[in-house]
């Protein structure tokens, strides 16, 4: 049986990294089968463009180029790291994907649309996730637990946008879940984190029922 497939999305420091984790434990300990991944990156090719991307290497070429490599990082990580997983039916858990490409570059970087579902349709074919879990926080509370999170290293090529950027990444994201409801649940971050996570848990069982998945073939086996 294919596994499940769940992203995280949203602006700086929402909260989507520490969540992924606390999420990846959490069906572990029902005995699931995780594979934790994250983009840009997540297989070794994909971890180069990571480094191209985020040093801001790529930034002069435009965000049109910018998004190109988004997609051929995201190509080599579904067929190396996601895919294999999936066929495996193993749970990922995926901090990021195609709709960070449609957010920043697509909306915030102005990226023709049509050139966006271009590259998705090269890059990720039919994989749609099955929940992809939006983390909500204002603007001026994400930057400040990034910045936290960074203890005086420079910011990346996206942190270092301004206040405006991160306002409209936010107002992207939202409207974005509202166009497809049944794949998206936006989740309230600004709470502590175990209220974020408690709630990310509801949304999971509510829609993927992973109480009910068989568990690990090994562990059926022995
Ligand atoms: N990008 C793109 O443009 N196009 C694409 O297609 C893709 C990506 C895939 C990747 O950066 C960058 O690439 C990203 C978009 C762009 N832009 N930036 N920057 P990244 O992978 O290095 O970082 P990120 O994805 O933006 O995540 P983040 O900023 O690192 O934050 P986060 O993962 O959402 O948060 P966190 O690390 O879990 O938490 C941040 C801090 O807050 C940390 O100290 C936590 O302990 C704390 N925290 C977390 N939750 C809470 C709560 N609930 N209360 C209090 N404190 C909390």
């Amino acid at each position: 049986m294919r596994g499940r497939f769940i992203t995280f999305e949203g602006g700086e420091g929402t909260g989507k990294s520490t969540q992924a984790v606390a999420l990846a434990q959490r069906l572990e300990s029902l005995g699931l089968g995780v594979t934790l991944t994250r983009e840009p990156g997540g297989s070794p090719g994909a971890e180069i463009i990571r480094h191209v991307l985020l040093s801001g290497a790529a930034k002069p070429f435009g965000p049109d180029v910018e998004a190109m490599l988004f997609a051929a990082a995201r190509d080599d990580h579904i067929r190396c790291t996601i895919l294999p997983a999936l066929e495996a039916g193993k749970w990922v858990i995926c901090d990021r994907f195609a709709d960070s490409t449609r957010v920043y570059q697509g909306v915030l970087g102005d990226v023709d649309q049509r050139f966006i579902k271009a590259l998705e349709r090269v890059s990720v074919g039919d994989l749609v996730p099955d929940l992809t879990l939006v983390l909500d926080v204002p603007v001026a509370i994400g930057l400040k637990r990034a910045a936290g999170r960074r203890r005086g290293k420079n910011p990346d090529r996206f942190e270092a946008e301004e206040f405006e950027f991160h306002h409209k990444l936010r107002k992207a994201y939202l409207a974005l879940a509202k166009t497809e409801p049944k794949r998206f649940a936006v989740i309230d971050a600004s709470v502590p984190k175990k209220t974020v996570a408690k709630h990310i848990w509801d949304a999971v069982n509510a829609r993927l029922e992973p109480t009910k998945a068989p568990a690990r073939l090994e562990d059926v086996a022995s």
